[in-house]
């Protein structure tokens, strides 16, 4: 999940400086400088490329804003006739200060440190490209889904290639595992009651394609799949997406996971970032707890969603020695 951030002294200084928040994913020295923050203070196995899912959108031409108080705001996609604009294949040359990033900071990460490449899932980013913003009742999105499939599929597809590129040119760069964020997944999951096909066709169909599509690529790099509160689809989705390992949000009854899951699928996440932000013994049982579920299992120790911005940084220091002390 989110390693740096707001929650991070250190990140806030050079955040203050850079101004714009797409200003510091677009500027290689200073996304390098935040994603290394977090390995300098906690030794972590893994350092996470700082970016955004939201640059696809704004490579794709939409407008793009990142406000302090209110997270992302992009000017909202309603209309059918702006599909054309999108133009995936020209992704990657806008992104080009990304790969720089990932670049430098394949050179500046110990070697013992793997450089996790990301981006969001289609179905994610259409959310925010329809909506505006993530928040809300998601009725624009669904409608269209609804509605016009045949054009929201273009759409869809339209992000599925963006996506493949964007993961393949940061593979090429130096990522050495990607992540796929499928952060709305449990909108879909939600509204599909008994019957999963709006789940399988937005959600599950998609990942599937980009992990069989980078597994051609890149056959040695392993993608991690996150469909936050995918419920009771998951067990589908790790199955029919072959994803290497997928990501377990804090909603996720872990005797299930360790039962049901997959046996091939590595296992990733599920602490609740709420009872990081509190700390204290409750932290400390809940890690236990998780290691102990997932004993059996490969098992990559992780939260279950983004770190929270009042979350001190003193508690990150504890979970990290709690994790290590019996692992
Ligand atoms: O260590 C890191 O921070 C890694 C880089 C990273 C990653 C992996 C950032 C930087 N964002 C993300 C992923 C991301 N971005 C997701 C998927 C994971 C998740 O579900 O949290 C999503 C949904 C976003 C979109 C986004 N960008 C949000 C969430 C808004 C919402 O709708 O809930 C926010 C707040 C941002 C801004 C952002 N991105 C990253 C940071 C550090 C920040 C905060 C920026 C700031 O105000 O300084």
């Amino acid at each position: 999940m989110r390693q740096a951030g707001r929650y991070l002294p250190e990140y806030q200084k050079i955040r203050a400086e850079a101004g714009n928040f797409l200003n510091l994913c677009y500027t290689p020295d200073l996304a390098v400088e935040v994603a290394i923050q977090p390995i300098h203070r906690y030794g972590f196995d893994g350092a996470i490329l700082f970016s955004d899912i939201l640059v696809i959108p704004d490579a794709l031409g939409r407008d793009v804003e990142f406000s302090i108080r209110e997270g992302p705001v992009l000017t909202p996609l309603r209309h059918r006739s702006e599909l054309h604009q999108l133009e995936p294949e020209k992704v990657t040359e806008k992104l080009q200060p990304v790969y720089r990033a990932v670049r430098q900071l394949a050179a500046a990460l110990p070697e013992t440190v793997t450089l996790i490449g990301f981006a969001g899932a289609p179905w994610t980013i259409a959310v925010y490209m329809i909506e505006g913003r993530g928040g809300g009742h998601f009725s624009n999105v669904l409608n269209w889904a609804q509605k016009d499939p045949d054009s929201f599929r273009q759409l869809i597809q339209v992000l599925t290639d963006a996506t493949v590129l964007h993961l393949s040119a940061q593979i090429e760069a130096g990522a050495e595992v990607v992540q796929l964020f499928d952060s709305w997944a449990g909108i879909l999951a939600r509204i599909s009651g008994s019957n999963n096909q709006l789940f399988n066709l937005w959600c599950l169909d998609p990942a599937r394609e980009i992990v069989i599509r980078l597994r051609e690529m890149h056959p040695d790099v392993p993608v991690i799949a996150f469909p936050r509160e995918a419920g009771r689809y998951l067990e589908e989705y790790a199955r029919e997406t072959e994803a290497a390992a997928v990501s377990l949000d804090s909603a996720v009854p872990l005797q299930w996971a360790a039962k049901t899951l997959p046996s091939r699928t590595v296992l990733q996440g599920n602490l609740d970032p709420i009872i990081l932000s509190k700390g204290g013994d409750d932290l400390q049982v809940q890690a236990q707890r998780i290691i102990e579920a997932l004993r059996d299992r490969a098992h990559v120790f992780n939260l279950g969603h983004g770190i929270r911005k009042d979350t001190s940084p003193e508690y990150v220091t504890e979970l990290v020695e709690a994790v290590r002390s019996t692992s």
